[in-house]
């Protein structure tokens, strides 16, 4: 099963608790402290693997949970450290946080492994806890929290050069000819299901990497054909060669065909339009006396750089890879890989501190640096955030704080810019 998207939970491991104990030896009734440290929690890790090419080993399972540090023990024995869990994921995964869509890591180009969340510390075992006024110390810390997070993997190719048309234009037949790629070429509609990837290697060395996706037909965007949830693959493309089929054998109106794929490509994203576009007229080779015809036409009316090729000849291809060379040149600086905006580490930082003051108006000010950096990325506006924030407030202990103050049904709460009106 291909699968480009998940949505998971990950847990990272407790850490294990401090132990209490005291030695005990003959002849001394009353030793020292000797109880150990507890092992750290097991980190939830993420790796990429080229060997992988979807994400449906997410599809079976929801919860993926590193294990537990353990308990420190007698004797100054050291608890075991929980295991890491090792997550892999095919390159171009980005993993964002499920409640608000902020982006924890994009798993590609240097991103290769990440930590993304850490296990618990191990507690401190009562032997560290021993003063000239306490000799006999019968305290050891906790182990840190696990940390739990519910997160959206989602693949997004990553792709300079994106194939995009009508199904049978001949996307494949170009890319096999072009890479090392050996996607299926045949004679009927929706031969390619999932996205195919192949490195084109340029003559004067160099490369770059084309997507071949399956066509897209009108009411794409209502889920006619495959539907366009495979578009997410291109959004990253710097280029899209938009292929179209002028053989007249099975599609009468060239024209038409563009004109039914670019609305379809607009109703997913309309960004998708705002890309470079070169437009290839493909299958040249079935009628040598007009094609040129049809592709002035087609260029007058599209106003994009249109190419007269076949992709089963070579005829024109090297003319349209030069223009695709050239559009990648300009655009080599620009990143496609996406900035986190989310940081697991900050949002669970133990900086809990908040205060809640009461207003000259009666109303209840919250502040504090956490929440106000969780208000700083959250959008309140969206149904999804706005439940967040609310279990944030509980999570927190805001929520507590207020009620302790004696908050009424119908009070108003003010958090820096927010105000709502307290129902329990
Ligand atoms: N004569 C001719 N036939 C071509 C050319 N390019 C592709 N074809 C044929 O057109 C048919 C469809 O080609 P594919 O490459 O599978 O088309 P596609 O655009 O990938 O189709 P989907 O995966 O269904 O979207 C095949 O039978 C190809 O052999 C060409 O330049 N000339
Ligand atoms: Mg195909």
């Amino acid at each position: 099963m291909f699968a480009d998207r998940a949505r998971i939970i990950i847990q990272s491991g407790k850490g294990g608790n401090g132990h209490i104990s005291f030695r005990r030896e003959k002849f001394v009734p009353a030793g020292g402290p000797d109880g150990g440290d507890g092992g750290r929690g097991g980190d939830i890790i993420f790796e990429v693997s080229d060997k992988l090419n979807n994400l449906s080993d997410f599809r079976m399972r929801r919860k993926f949970a590193a294990t537990n540090g353990e308990e420190g023990g007698k004797k100054r024995q050291h608890g075991k450290d929980g295991q890491d869990l090792v997550l892999k994921v095919p390159a171009g995964t980005i993993i964002k946080e499920a409640e608000t869509g902020q982006v924890i890591c994009d798993m590609s180009g240097d991103n290769r492994r990440v930590v993304l969340l850490k296990g618990g510390k191990g507690g401190l075992g009562n032997m560290h806890f021993a003063t000239s006024t306490m000799q006999a110390p019968k305290y050891a810390k906790p182990g840190g929290d696990a940390k739990s997070l519910e997160v959206i993997l989602e693949l997004k190719l990553l792709a300079d050069v994106g194939l995009v048309g009508y199904p049978n234009a001949g996307k494949s037949t170009l890319l096999s000819r072009l890479s090392n790629a050996k996607p299926e070429i045949a004679d009927y509609p929706f031969t390619t299901l999932n996205p195919i990837l192949g490195v084109v290697d340029l003559p004067g060395g160099g490369s770059f990497v084309m997507a071949d996706i399956p066509g897209i037909i009108e009411g794409a965007s209502e889920g006619v054909g495959l539907g366009l949830e495979f578009l997410r693959h291109i959004e990253r493309c710097k280029v899209l060669i938009h292929m179209v089929d002028i053989s007249g054998v099975e599609r009468e109106d060239p024209i038409e065909d563009i004109r039914a794929v670019n609305l379809e490509l607009a109703s997913y994203n309309q960004k998708l339009l705002d890309k470079p576009i070169i437009i290839a007229c493909n299958k040249a080779d079935t009628r040598p006396d007009d094609a040129e015809e049809i592709r002035q036409k087609v260029e007058d009316t599209f106003h994009r750089k249109t190419f007269l090729i076949s992709a089963v000849t070579g005829e024109g291809v090297k003319e349209l890879i030069g223009e695709v060379v050239r559009i990648l040149d300009e655009y080599k600086d620009e990143t496609n890989i996406y900035p986190s905006t989310f940081d697991p580490e900050e949002f669970f930082k133990k900086d809990d501190s908040f205060t809640v003051e009461v207003g000259s108006d009666g109303e209840y000010l919250v502040t504090g640096p956490k929440i106000e950096k969780m208000l700083g990325y959250t959008n309140l506006d969206s149904e999804k955030g706005f439940a967040f924030f609310q279990k944030f407030l509980k999570q927190q202990g805001i929520l507590k704080k207020l009620e302790e103050m004696g908050i009424k049904d119908g009070d108003t709460v003010k958090v820096y810019n927010l105000e709502f009106e307290y129902y329990k």
